[in-house]
């Protein structure tokens, strides 16, 4: 196979669908509809994702990256050569290289629950910078995880690019912001770095544009949600009579994703019964969108000091360097 010599830490399978079934179940209970947004991120999501970010509408990946590309030499000056970087997600093909080339790491961490994204992420990075040791770790980032012996005695520096922080409710991100704080502990006290993407608000048009393309390749990754449901948890949702919805909810500084029953619908997942009157919604994602203020902020509030934050020219996205 392409990742020999990489050693893979397993997670459950059954763990994984149990966990599917509980947050789908629990959801649809509820009055307001709701999925969890990580459960997007099948096989078929991943890669209707990866479409998503080569959007003309979609400017998080190429601004993000921009900032990437344009900063190098501050990169270098600020974190220095030798940590281990730890990646939360699997990594993508521009943005993980432009840093690792930025920085002289030690060591590549990925962290990933999808393990088929993490090996071939892995294998490809593995390839690109030879020598580099490559420790992937299947896992959800979201508790403490304990990282492969060989990466302990390095100092880290966490990677959390794509804006995916935006993806969790304030509480859900500070907690995640803590957990990788644990995750990254030295153990001999020295203070772990953390380099963070996170999307800025902007006019209200061109965010909900970002998130309803014309393409409708947004449109079918969030009805991919449903599909999953139903091939993975015996489901009959009639996704034919969804629609996909992208809302600016300006109160809480999100776009909003919801499925739209398009008229009265009954169905089942895993045996249990479910109803949609017309015009209900499953709440399937939000993505919140920060200033740079109140990205330092949820920063702090996390446990992590801003070092330094960069934006593109356009001023659309934001990256935060901070330390522990
Ligand atoms: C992964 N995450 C940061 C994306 C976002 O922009 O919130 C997911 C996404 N949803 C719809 N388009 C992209």
């Amino acid at each position: 196979t392409p990742t020999q010599g990489i050693a893979l830490v397993d997670l459950d399978e059954d763990g994984v669908d149990r966990a599917f079934r509980a947050d789908v179940l629990n959801g649809l209970r509820q009055r307001q509809k709701a999925v969890p947004a990580r459960w997007f991120y099948d096989d078929a999501g991943s890669a209707l994702f990866e479409e998503i970010t080569r959007l003309e509408e979609y400017y998080p990946t190429r601004a993000e990256t921009e900032i990437l590309r344009n900063h190098s030499a501050d990169f270098h000056r600020l974190i220095g050569p030798g940590r281990a970087v730890v990646e939360f997600g699997s990594g993508s093909s521009v943005k993980t290289p432009l840093l690792l080339s930025a920085i002289e790491p030690g060591a590549y961490v990925p962290l990933d629950i999808s393990g088929d994204f993490l090996r071939a992420s892995s294998a490809a990075l593995a390839r690109k910078f030879t020598g580099l040791p490559v420790h992937p770790v299947e896992a959800d980032f979201m508790r403490e995880v304990e990282l492969p012996d060989a990466i302990v005695p390095l100092k880290k520096l966490g990677f959390f690019p794509g804006s995916t922080i935006g993806n969790m409710v304030p509480r859900t991100a500070v907690d995640l912001l803590r957990s990788m704080r644990a995750t990254l502990r030295g153990s001999r006290g020295e203070r772990p770095m953390l380099l963070i993407g996170m999307d800025l608000v902007k006019d209200q048009a061109v965010l909900e544009a970002a998130y309803d393309d014309a393409k409708g390749v947004t449109a079918r990754f969030n009805l991919n949600l449903a599909e999953r449901i139903n091939r993975e948890l015996d489901g009959t949702i009639p996704t034919g009579d969804l629609a996909h919805r992208a809302i600016w909810n300006n109160d809480f500084a999100r776009i909003e994703m919801h499925l739209e029953a398009m008229k009265d619908i009954v169905f089942s997942v895993s045996g249990e019964k479910f109803m949609m009157d017309k015009g209900e919604t499953i709440h399937t994602e939000n993505s919140h969108k920060f200033t740079r203020r109140s990205a330092n902020l949820m920063l702090l509030a996390g446990g992590w000091t801003p070092l330094q934050q960069w934006t593109d020219e356009e001023g659309r996205f934001s990256v935060t360097l901070a330390e522990a």
